[in-house]
């Protein structure tokens, strides 16, 4: 494979620079941007949706990853050291993305009423030492209470109050990574609330689930500290026909209330579907927004997120709409059948690719060519803009970085095969 030298990637730089210059772009500007704008990282790729509470199995609640590719991280030390070593291969800083099924209890069985900020202790202390922002997420799945396919629409009262509860101590959790990282923690709820086969009531759920919402949210927390977001979904395996929690519920829910922001999730829709042009709708009427940016190929909504027309025309509207400081970008997949440090790698670096590709956009060009009416001018820019040098910009973010430039990566994680080989 070809190493760059980096006599190479700057002089491979200067020349970007000036092609990127004459279209009044500053790349050294766009790399500073960089800076500004973190990639939440999902744990959850690294263990195959599992969690530590030893309850064996796949993941349940609609989602599944399938799998069998060796070294999956089975507590919170292989998980960190397995995000380090993913950490160390992505530039710039990035944020981490926590599920409460990631809580660690020293063995002692903690449900998910009574989980505190304390089981998260050791992952705040290993971002503190990194000097990165964590995200959370309440975990209503792969949990006995969440086997009759609902937790927090649940009809059950019993079953509806633990979730309800879950719900609220996740928020203060969140808050509190928040406060004790002095940066403000996404807490996104996600329930796979739904049915396989038509329902007979559809709105009954959709009634019980606006309810426990508006306990779970109750209690206010500073905004410096929490960020509460929704995310819908149009169908999950085993929720095909029915998912309580639509993209038209959290829409309405979201309108209805100034403190919630909506998630979007790019797997989440009709499979033709895609959330770009989603994005300058919802910011008409909330300030902030959620992504989930993923990967659906066909019924799966969560393949490995790789530099394609979809990932890019997201960062595209963020920055046409010149919101990277509206949109929280995480990302939300996982796929068992490869490296997990790869996958981790290559969705995160092209999440990172499609961003400054965006940012190097000359758009003020597109944007003067369609309001001067010259439409076949705007079309023909966005065609040429295809191939400006951005690789050469990219390379030089990643040596300014210090992290491998091109595929130097791969080698990287080639060496690191021998610790997951240990874990039998
Ligand atoms: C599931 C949702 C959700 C999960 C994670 C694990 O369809 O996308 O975000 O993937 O919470
Ligand atoms: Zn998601």
């Amino acid at each position: 494979m070809f190493s760059y030298s980096s006599d190479k990637v700057e002089k491979a730089y200067a020349a970007a620079k000036e092609v990127y210059a004459a279209y009044g772009v500053d790349t050294d500007k766009v790399m500073e941007e960089m800076k500004k704008i973190p990639v939440s990282i999902h744990c959850w790729q690294g263990d195959d949706v599992v969690g530590f509470e030893n309850v064996s199995g796949t993941s349940g609640g609609g989602i599944m990853a399938t799998g069998n590719y060796p070294g999956r991280a089975r507590n919170g030390d292989e998980l960190r050291q397995d995000m380090d070593k993913a950490l160390s291969l992505i530039p710039g800083k990035s944020r981490v993305n926590l599920h409460a099924m990631y809580a660690e209890t020293d063995g002692k069985k903690v449900d998910r009423d009574e989980l505190t900020v304390e089981h998260f202790q050791r992952w705040i202390d290993w971002a503190k030492d990194k000097g990165i922002g964590i995200d959370f997420n309440p975990t209503f799945f792969a949990h006995p209470l969440a086997d009759s396919g609902y937790t927090l629409s649940s009809p059950d009262e019993k079953g509806r109050k633990f979730w309800v509860e879950h719900g609220k101590r996740s928020r203060e959790i969140a808050a509190a990574i928040g406060k004790a990282l002095n940066s403000p923690c996404v807490n996104n709820i996600w329930i796979p609330d739904g049915s396989k086969d038509l329902p007979a009531d559809r709105i009954t759920k959709r009634r019980i689930l606006k309810e426990s919402l508006d306990e779970v949210l109750e209690q206010k927390f500073s905004r410096d500290y929490l960020v509460d977001a929704v995310e819908s979904k149009l169908f999950g395996i085993g929720s095909e026909s029915y998912v309580v929690g639509s993209h038209e519920f959290y829409m309405g829910y979201v309108i209805s209330r100034d403190d919630v922001i909506l998630c979007l999730d790019a797997g989440h829709f009709h499979p033709t579907e895609t959330i770009a042009d989603k994005i300058s709708s919802i910011l008409t009427y909330k300030d902030e927004l959620l992504l989930h940016v993923s990967r659906g190929v066909r019924w799966d909504s969560d393949h490995v997120v790789i530099f394609n027309d979809d990932t890019l025309s997201i960062a595209q509207e963020i920055k046409r709409c010149n919101a990277y400081d509206k949109v929280h970008f995480a990302l939300d997949f996982f796929d068992a059948s490869i490296n997990r440090i790869t996958a981790w790698v290559t969705g995160t670096r092209a999440a990172l690719k499609a961003i400054m590709y965006s940012l190097l956009e000359p758009t003020h060009l597109l944007v003067e060519a369609e309001e001067s009416g010259n439409l076949g001018n705007r079309l023909a820019l966005m065609e040429e803009f295809k191939s400006l040098p951005f690789g050469a910009v990219w390379n030089k973010y990643c040596a300014d970085n210090n992290v491998p430039v091109g595929t130097d990566w791969i080698n990287e994680v080639k060496k690191y095969e021998e610790v997951l080989s240990s874990r039998k």
